[in-house]
């Protein structure tokens, strides 16, 4: 019979299903060490000498072998066994006998990792498991935009239901491992508290030196069920029934500081080559001429990560440039394309931050209007092709225009977007302590490019 692979998308390593191994959930069952999770959570074994290249300053080249990384590590893990009798049903349903305490567990683990699998990962009929990472410069608003777009999808009608569900059961969304947990800790505490506690997120630290939190070295997991019609009329029975479909989605947030340093990311960013789709976020306050029009320098440092308006002219695009090309060349390497062939990941170039520009546009302009996928419950194509085609115009118009073509020189197929996370009129105000705060986020078309994203993969429909 033919062996059913798949990748753990926490350490991007290829497994047959009948190697998972099962983590006993009885809280009474004696603990042990756990020195693969351990070294996958602290991120020691892979980055270890990156961590002390950084600490001390210098190239330490290959004198850290495997032994002398070893930790102290703690017995706080619950025990990890392989299933006995028949793997294939203990890992699809049955779950699996722990050998120490004779309790069943259900607690399904990656053989290389030992971080917990959903049964998505490995179900070959949920063949759309969806890697999307979030990418670009340090402050081009990653963060604020992926923890915006959390709360609208996660939200009891949001995004996805509203668009894919079509009775009380279906279009439900579910966090998936700690993923519920680490996002209050990362986003919700700080953009999502009550009144005028609201606060911006802080710089995403690098993956290498805290591995922990970073949602670039571990994604946030979310599964997805909805109905799908059948191509059967619904009076026939059993086949004209909706048929139930589910998708997994991970979503990386990256850190700028491990995007624009060539060494790390090599080492944090394992994950771009498998992307099903990649977010590229682009700051409008690094194009040059664009921040040229801009007066109030409070404001300008408030959008653009603290610097001032005379730097950001400096600076202009030349970082987000290197960043792309260091994507492309990492992504390349890892599929061993060569440096002519096109990388046909589907590719969302968002311009974000857009409620500092929209006033500059046309009245009329399609990128202040509000989004009308979620109404017409499908992506609808004209409006995107009018985004992009605006959404060009702008860049092209504020010196940005060799970004579009070196983008188009190394992505097969690229879309462009404009989006807000905050909302218009919600650029961050100091308080008197020097916090940033902000209203609570109200989003404009925020959600646009994760659902182009679910249009590439057949998820969504294309509407007129
Ligand atoms: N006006 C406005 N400012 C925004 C918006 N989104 C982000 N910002 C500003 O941009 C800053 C940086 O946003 P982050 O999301 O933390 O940036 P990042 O890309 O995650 O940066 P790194 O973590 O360093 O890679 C925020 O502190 C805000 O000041 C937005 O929608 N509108
Ligand atoms: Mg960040
Ligand atoms: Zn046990
Ligand atoms: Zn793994």
């Amino acid at each position: 019979m033919k062996k059913v692979k798949f990748l753990c998308p926490f350490c991007y390593t290829e497994h047959d299903v009948e190697e998972i191994l099962f983590r006993c959930a009885n809280p009474h069952c004696e603990k042990e060490p756990d020195d693969r999770l351990e070294w996958y959570e602290s991120g020691m074994k892979n980055n270890a000498k990156e961590i002390a290249r950084r600490k001390n300053d210098v190239d330490v080249g290959n004198e850290i072998e495997d032994e002398e990384m070893t930790m102290n590590i703690s017995a706080r893990y619950a025990h990890v066994f392989s299933p006995s009798g028949n793997v294939k049903d203990a890992i699809k349903n049955k779950g699996a006998i722990c050998d120490k305490c004779g309790e069943r567990s259900y607690m399904r683990i990656c053989p290389n990792c030992h971080n917990e699998l959903s049964e998505y990962v490995y179900n070959p009929k949920n063949e759309k498991n969806m890697i999307v990472s979030v990418l670009g410069q340090r402050g081009a608003g990653k963060s604020v935009f992926l923890g915006v777009l959390l709360h609208e999808i996660l939200e009891a009608d949001g995004v996805f239901t509203s668009i894919l569900g079509r009775n009380k059961n279906s279009g439900c969304v579910e966090s998936v491992n700690d993923s519920r947990n680490r996002y209050n800790d990362v986003f919700g505490k700080f953009m999502y508290a009550p009144n005028d506690a609201r606060r911006i997120l802080e710089q995403t630290q690098s993956s290498i030196l805290n591995a922990k939190e970073s949602g670039a070295y571990r994604p946030f997991i979310y599964n997805f069920k909805y109905d799908e019609k059948s191509m059967f009329p619904s009076w026939i029975p059993s086949l004209g029934n909706p048929i139930r479909k589910s998708f997994d989605l991970y979503l990386f947030d990256a850190a700028g500081e491990d995007l624009e340093n060539r060494s790390s990311i090599n080492i944090a960013n394992r994950y771009l080559s498998y992307s099903t789709g990649i977010v590229f976020l682009l700051d409008p306050m690094h194009l040059t001429e664009f921040v040229s029009k801009l007066q109030d320098e409070k404001a300008i440092r408030n959008a653009a990560y603290g610097k001032a308006k005379k730097d950001l002219i400096m600076d202009g695009l030349d970082t987000t440039l290197n960043v792309i090309e260091q994507i492309a060349e990492r992504i390349r390497h890892e599929k061993g394309l060569k440096g002519t062939e096109l990388i046909d990941i589907p590719l969302a170039v968002v311009v974000s931050k857009c409620d500092m520009f929209i006033p500059f546009l046309d009245a009329d302009a399609a990128i202040g209007q509000t989004s009308p996928h979620i109404q017409a419950r499908g992506f609808v194509t004209a409006d995107g092709n009018q985004i992009d085609h605006e959404v060009k115009g702008f860049l092209e118009e504020n010196g940005a225009g060799g970004l579009i073509r070196k983008l188009a020189n190394n992505f097969s197929n690229v879309h462009y977007f404009a989006v807000s996370a905050l909302g218009k009129n919600n650029n961050p105000k100091t308080n008197e302590k020097g916090e940033h705060i902000i209203a609570r986020p109200s989003p404009h078309r925020i959600a646009d490019p994760l659902l182009w994203l679910w249009h590439q993969e057949g998820i969504l429909k294309a509407v007129q």
